[in-house]
């Protein structure tokens, strides 16, 4: 495949391609492996996804950082502990379907679909895209395609590690009044007052479709993220004890990131008829504050 200019493959690390992008734009990097976003940097900004200085970045291994393509399950799986959490294919090596620029962006589509083994994990027929925009925003849609002749049920997310100064210092705006779970205390729903604060570990469903503000007041810059084809937005931050029990995360690294995801989650679960596809698209612009 001929890439374009702002568009060059390295294998610094053998067997683990990453797609490395220097665009007037923005510049970025994705790994092949998980089609996973590992980086974008718009033009003036500094970066807008956290990467874990401990990340393990080893074939089929999930990326600690970035954007985490999870699929076709989200979290544990429903009913076997021996699978992986998050799906499969943010352990798979995907292939350059699409590359291409225009002065304001790069546009990649990264391609997968069943194989044997993905039938060891999951039995059915299906292809899924990964179509990132990148330029000043950072636009990802996560096609999913039923290609076989029976209905299936999914979940998933794009599970990503935004970039902040201090995580006890943030807000999370536009999720007031919505009704979340938090995944470590009881099921029971709880309605959010006001914005998002990080006091603990917070690791929240929120069923909401709404756009969300990320407010970094100490980097003096805010995330606006947007979404579509999801109706529940994930909350993450592993706070002080889970950040130790996560090898590929440095002790001390909990503050510098906070996980905002587009999920079809908890009750978000989609049914794909045979023939159709599903699209779980998140946004991320990037505005400074003036103080
Ligand atoms: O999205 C939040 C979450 O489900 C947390 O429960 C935590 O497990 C996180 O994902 C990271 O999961 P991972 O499998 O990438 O370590």
């Amino acid at each position: 495949m001929t890439l374009p200019p702002s568009v060059r493959i390295t294998e610094e690390l053998s067997e683990y391609p990453i797609l490395e992008i220097d665009h007037p734009a923005a510049s970025g990097r994705i790994a092949l492996n998980g089609a996973h976003v590992m980086e974008w940097i718009p033009e003036g900004h500094d970066p807008v996804l956290f990467m874990s200085m401990a990340a393990q970045l080893e074939p089929g291994k999930a990326i600690r950082g970035g954007i985490p393509v999870c699929w076709p399950w989200f979290g544990p799986h429903p009913r076997d502990t021996a699978m992986p959490a998050h799906g499969f294919v943010r352990t798979m090596m995907w292939k350059v379907d699409v590359a291409r620029e225009n002065d304001s962006e790069v546009e990649i589509v990264l391609k997968v679909q069943d194989s044997a083994e993905t039938k060891t994990y999951w039995p059915h027929a299906f292809s899924a895209r990964l179509h990132v925009r990148m330029g000043a925003f950072l636009e990802v849609t996560l096609q999913v395609a039923n290609t076989g002749t029976a209905a299936w049920d999914m979940t998933g997310a794009l599970h990503t590690y935004l970039n902040v100064e201090d995580v006890r210092q943030i807000s999370v705006h536009g999720l007031h009044g919505t009704q979340y779970v938090e995944s470590r205390l009881s099921p029971e729903k709880r309605p959010q007052h006001g914005p998002v604060v990080i006091d603990q570990e917070v690791d929240r469903l929120y069923a909401s479709d709404a756009p969300v503000i990320v407010h970094d007041p100490a980097w003096k810059r805010e995330f606006i993220i947007e979404k579509g084809g999801s109706l529940a937005t994930v909350v993450w931050n592993p706070w002080i004890e889970k950040s130790k029990r996560l090898a590929d995360l440095p002790d001390e690294a909990y503050p510098e990131f906070l996980c905002i995801e587009a999920a079809n989650a908890g009750e978000d679960v989609v049914t794909v008829m045979p023939g159709q596809e599903h699209l779980l698209m998140q946004r991320i612009d990037v505005r400074k504050l003036h103080a």
